[in-house]
């Protein structure tokens, strides 16, 4: 049996969806802090932070797996540093200790490309490199990324963790990041013809289309235990571009589409995160290879959201 944990949340909702069309609905069950519109049972309220309600949880379905995927993300996390570290790490406490005492076998929990910093070599970032990140959200996901390791290596934790970059999906909105400007573009691009970009126009970021992001997931939970090499997370990669990059691609499908720029708080979280990561460490251990590059991402995305919006 298999819980996700925030599958109300971007990834969470194209996870459950997938785990359950590949091992049938009831294996698997979704939980978040609050009921959410179109997510079938089984389904379960839960606080990521209530350790006792999660066992309660875990014990009534026999759960053995968890995919963890609560969290605050790296702008909501600035405006509430005491709470998204609490939560952040809480959290994944609780689970870890779950694995730990034997209750469950296996973890997801996602780490970010948010553990790497200003001091990081920006471009083609190792997978053991400078971590000295700058924001509440990379602290705490450099820590946790620490403890997945510690509880692996110390208990035999069998935790498996991804460092996510951008996530572009069109079924799902992301909340609170900063590379979510990648997912409003092409709503805003078939809604209203122009976009107001909050980062700089050469801001290169590392992305990833959700299907590649919910496959390469899945992959590395299904790999043998052996082949997993990095217990804290793997760094993964797929398309980097820069707002202007995404804008032309765009245009090559609504040539009137047209963009400007008005950089917030979020322009300095960009600034502190490398622009492309190396993943020769994914491929190596468990095959990971992405499908998706940023045209045939961005026709995709146009082609799936021009349906749901009733456009032609
Ligand atoms: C964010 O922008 O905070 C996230 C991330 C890169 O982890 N999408």
């Amino acid at each position: 049996m298999i819980l996700i944990i925030g599958a109300g949340g971007q990834v969470g909702q194209e996870l459950t969806a997938n785990l359950r069309e590949k091992h049938g609905r009831d294996k698997v069950v979704a939980s978040d802090i609050r009921e959410i519109e179109g997510l079938d049972a089984p389904f379960e309220k839960l606080d990521a932070m209530d350790g006792s309600r999660l066992r309660e949880i875990v014990d009534k379905y026999g759960v053995k797996e968890v995919y963890h995927l609560a969290a605050l993300l790296s702008a909501t996390a600035e405006k509430q540093i005491k709470f998204a570290w609490e939560l952040n790490m809480q959290s994944l406490f609780h689970v870890l200790e779950l694995a730990k005492e034997k209750v469950i076998d296996k973890i997801f929990w996602p780490s970010s490309i948010a553990v790497f910093g200003p001091t990081t070599p920006k471009q083609n970032t190792p997978q053991e490199t400078v971590t000295e990140p700058t924001t509440v959200y990379g602290i705490s996901k450099l820590a946790g990324e620490r403890w997945c390791e510690y509880y692996a290596k110390k208990f035999g934790v069998d935790v498996r963790s991804i460092r996510y970059p951008g996530l572009i999906g069109y079924k799902t909105m992301p909340g609170g990041g900063t590379t979510d400007y990648a997912v409003d573009i092409y709503h805003q691009a078939l809604e209203n013809g122009s976009y107001e970009c909050f980062l700089e126009e050469g801001t290169y970021l590392p992305m990833m289309y959700m299907e590649d992001a919910i496959r390469a997931t899945i992959e590395l939970m299904e790999a043998a235990p052996e082949k997993i090499k990095v217990r804290s997370s793997y760094n993964l990669s797929a398309i980097s571009f820069s707002p202007k990059e995404v804008a032309e691609s765009i245009q090559r499908e609504i040539p009137d589409f047209t963009i400007s720029y008005a950089p917030d708080f979020r322009q300095k979280i960009a600034e502190s995160w490398p622009q492309s990561i190396n993943d020769s460490k994914a491929r190596e251990d468990w095959n990971w290879k992405e499908n998706y590059n940023l045209d045939k991402m961005s026709s995709d995305m146009l082609l799936h959201l021009k349906a749901q919006k009733g456009l032609k």
